[in-house]
């Protein structure tokens, strides 16, 4: 039993729930080490939600909002990490959740089917998938004809940057959650939200909510948001972005640094 006041508590409630997810066949266990990545970075980061993640955010936000078939694409890791906060950021932009696993195997599929749903989603799509995504090296190549195969916007997490290269090939908008900005995933995606999943997508899910708000607003005072929406994604740059986040990072490890010479 960990104590609440261990200075790193939080932290390892969270690896708990990753071991637990593990347990229930959710969660692979490459999926613990590529947690273990992600926690380096966010160390860096300082584990909050920096101001170039905000802005990814409300890219990301507009995106969804402006996207005719979102999809919401689920793994081990995430299916772990914020299952509640997916089935309401699917709800709140009528997104599809669709299971999409590196190390796919039909049992895993309907775990993470059942967890979503008892989460709260109606449906669950990519469990029985039947279309191919081409230039896709791992199973990640499967997807469901009426989900991502058929999207025009996906969002991914703790992706590998191949799938996101292939989807952005057909013709996909891409946002990501990856804390890696260097990762191949975060540089081919069209919006990468250098930040944990953990707390990106609760602030997703209030961004969405705001703009789907302001939308209703205008739509009654005659005005269009779509126009502003469209300017919104077109003004973020997805590269300068990953540029502020990394330097957000050397702020941080020049900070340290001086600290510890003191
Ligand atoms: O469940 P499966 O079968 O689909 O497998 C999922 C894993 C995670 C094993 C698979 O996608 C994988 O191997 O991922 P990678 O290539 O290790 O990439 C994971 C990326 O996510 C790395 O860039 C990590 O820094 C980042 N990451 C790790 N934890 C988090 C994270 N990003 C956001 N939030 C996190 N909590």
């Amino acid at each position: 039993m960990i104590s609440k006041h261990h200075p790193r508590y939080e932290s390892i409630k969270v690896r708990e729930r990753l071991v637990d997810g593990h347990k229930k066949g959710i969660t692979v266990l490459e999926g613990l080490i590529a947690h273990g990545r992600g926690e380096a970075f966010d160390y860096l980061l300082g584990e909050k939600t920096t101001g170039p993640a905000s802005n990814a955010i409300r890219a990301s936000a507009a995106l969804l909002v402006l996207a005719e078939c979102p999809v919401i694409s689920v793994n081990g890791n995430t299916a772990v990490l914020c299952p509640q906060g997916l089935v309401e950021l699917a709800e709140v932009c009528n997104a599809k959740l669709e299971v999409n696993l590196f190390y796919r195997s039909d049992r895993r599929a309907r775990k993470i089917e059942e967890t979503l749903i008892e989460h709260g989603a109606d449906r669950v799509y990519g469990v029985s998938p039947t279309e191919v995504i081409d230039g896709i090296a791992s199973e990640r190549r499967m997807v469901d004809k009426e989900g991502i195969f058929k999207s025009d916007v996906v969002l991914v997490a703790l992706e590998d940057g191949d799938r996101t290269e292939a989807l952005v090939k057909q013709g996909k908008k891409v946002i990501a959650v990856d804390l890696n900005p260097l990762s191949r995933t975060a540089r081919y995606a069209t919006v990468t939200v250098v930040d944990n999943v953990i707390r990106a997508v609760p602030e997703l899910v209030k961004e969405v909510r705001r703009l789907k708000n302001a939308q209703e607003r205008g739509g009654r005072d005659g005005g269009d948001l779509s126009s502003d929406l469209e300017m919104m994604v077109s003004a973020f740059d997805n590269q300068k972005n990953l540029g502020e986040s990394l330097e957000v990072m050397c702020r941080n490890i020049f900070k340290e640094y001086s600290f510890s010479e003191e």
